[in-house]
């Protein structure tokens, strides 16, 4: 029995188109900026998100991180919602790499924070206090279960923020996730902000890489800190061909989050067993009221052959993408009810 893998859309493996792709690539040194296919990547890209430039890089960590080096100074402080990615699963990178205090806030369901929230968490710069020099946002939302920003949301706290000079980064790393779920042109979700991350390496199936975008002077900057963090590539060309045919299938997403709302439908009839409807392709499954643990519940899912992760002490996350099909989410359903009936 081959096990149906939910732990996240970044396990998918490169089609044969992709495989084709990356074989046929022209290739050049990218540190040089001579490689075509990175330079048409970061092309389309930029158009796909409405920016001047773009800027490939090797994961999202490293997208954001760049991006919170490029928009900051030493001794800045970054505000961010308490449970965004960049707070949470990146290791501290902002302290460890860019030497800036996170104020983590609560957004709440609404998952960006409100006007007044970014108001009160701005810190003036003064003799006693460093100053705010960003404010990240997160769209779709992975951590409170993969939920779709709307643009009026994103574009109210990036007023805020503007209006108190401060740049705001949109770690969009489903961004295309949110602009299908909520039928708007991604250029919409980023036109209120200096600069978005997306992945390639998701939803949209490519083995490798993420994009950051932005104004062209920002771009400029943060290939100088691409450098720096370790992230300027070669005859990267090889793995940016897969990303521009990644860049081709952003409609299919819509599949994954059909197949998303069938999954949580199905786990929120089991006994003591809460899955919301997800707006995209994430589906949290609360196990509390069933007395289960989270790393209980994946562990009896993974001796059924189903695979997902443990996101905190009673919530696990399931997640939908491209290799796996309908069928296969039917199948998932089954061994699920079984694996809670034994
Ligand atoms: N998230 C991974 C894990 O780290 C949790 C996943 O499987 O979802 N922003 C957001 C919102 C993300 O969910 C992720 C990856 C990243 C940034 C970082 O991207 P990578 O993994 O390419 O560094």
């Amino acid at each position: 029995m081959d096990a149906i893998d939910l732990r996240s859309d970044t396990v998918t493996r490169p089609t044969e188109r992709m495989r084709e792709a990356a074989r046929d690539a022209e290739v050049g040194d990218d540190v040089y900026g001579e490689d075509p296919t990175v330079n048409e990547l970061e092309r389309r890209a930029a158009e796909a998100v409405g920016t001047e430039a773009a800027l490939y890089v090797p994961s999202g960590t490293m997208g954001n991180q760049i991006a919170v080096r490029t928009h900051t100074e030493r001794g800045d402080e970054v505000i961010l919602d308490r449970e965004s990615h960049v707070y949470r699963w990146e290791l501290g990178g902002p302290a460890q790499l860019s030497g800036v205090q996170s104020r983590p806030i609560d957004a709440g369901e609404r998952c960006v924070p409100t006007p007044e929230q970014v108001r009160e968490a701005h810190v003036p710069e003064s003799l006693h206090r460093p100053g705010t020099g960003l404010l990240a946002l997160e769209n779709t939302h992975n951590y409170r279960g993969g939920v779709a920003v709307p643009p009026e949301r994103i574009a109210a706290a990036a007023e805020a923020a503007h209006g108190l000079d401060v740049p705001v980064h949109l770690d969009g790393a489903r961004l295309f996730n949110a602009a299908v779920a909520l039928d708007v042109p991604a250029s919409e979700l980023t036109a209120p902000v200096d600069s978005v991350m997306f992945c390639l390496s998701k939803g949209l199936g490519a083995p490798v890489g993420s994009v950051l975008a932005g104004p062209e002077a920002f771009v400029e900057e943060a290939r100088r800190v691409r450098k720096l963090f370790g992230g300027g590539m070669r005859q990267a060309g090889l793995i940016a061909a897969p990303g521009l045919k990644a860049l081709d299938s952003v409609d299919r997403l819509a599949e994954d989050h059909d197949n998303a709302a069938l999954l949580a439908d199905a786990l929120d009839e089991l006994a003591g067993v809460r899955a919301p409807e997800p707006d995209t392709n994430v589906v949290v499954a609360d196990t509390s009221e069933r007395g289960l643990t989270a790393e209980e519940f994946v562990a009896a899912c993974e001796d059924d052959g189903v695979r997902a992760g443990a996101f905190d002490e009673h919530r696990t996350r399931f997640c939908t993408h491209r290799d796996v099909s309908r069928s296969d989410v039917e199948e998932a359903i089954e061994r699920i009810r079984d694996a809670l009936t034994e």
